[in-house]
């Protein structure tokens, strides 16, 4: 660990950086360990749960989350690949720090079960279920180029859009 870190830029939708397909790590050297510390450091300050690598313009297959209140139990995810999703879904109201201001209700699986590396490269299996299952597959989805609001209806997701849009206008309005 060092004891200065890097705020890594978050980009927002509708960035089309966030529908880039990200690439395998294949290399486990200090450089992926700087990434992903950098990583975390980023997601506490802009106190998200999750962050895939996809968000901070980096287009390779890492997440972090942390769905503890008190930054207690970083998990870190290498090459996740999904290997089981239950049939049994749960509705929860998902954000995202790449959309921001912005929560709508998605239904998903409630357990899945994923197989990933750590930072040494070997293999492992995890089980997750609730909050944590649905934080994995929000941000695998990110690897993927994949957003939450994809899931929203034509109606919600234009209203989103259209808002946002709003937002940025008023932002130009003040700089100029
Ligand atoms: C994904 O999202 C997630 O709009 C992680 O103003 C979220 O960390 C999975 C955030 C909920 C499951 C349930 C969003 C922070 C953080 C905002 C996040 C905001 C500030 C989102
Ligand atoms: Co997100």
């Amino acid at each position: 660990m060092r004891n200065t870190y890097k705020k890594l830029e978050v980009l927002h939708f509708p960035d089309p950086r966030l529908r880039k397909i990200a690439k395998e790590v294949d290399t486990f050297d200090n450089s992926l360990q700087t990434l992903i510390d950098d990583m975390f450091f980023t997601m506490y300050e802009e106190k998200g749960i999750g962050l895939a690598a996809t968000q901070v313009n980096i287009h390779k297959r890492i997440i972090v989350i942390d769905i503890t209140n008190d930054k207690s139990e970083k998990i870190d995810l290498i090459n996740p690949k999904l290997i089981s999703l239950s049939s049994t879904k749960d509705s929860m109201d998902e954000g995202c720090l790449s959309v921001p201001g912005f929560y709508e209700t998605v239904s998903r699986p409630n357990q899945v079960k994923i197989e990933t590396y750590n930072t040494k490269g070997e293999k492992k299996i995890l089980d997750a279920e609730g909050l944590l299952a649905v934080c994995i597959q929000h941000e695998i989805d990110h690897l993927n180029g994949v957003l939450f609001i994809d899931y929203l209806s034509k109606l919600k997701k234009d209203m989103i859009i259209k808002k946002l849009a709003k937002q940025k206008k008023e932002i130009n309005k003040i700089v100029l």
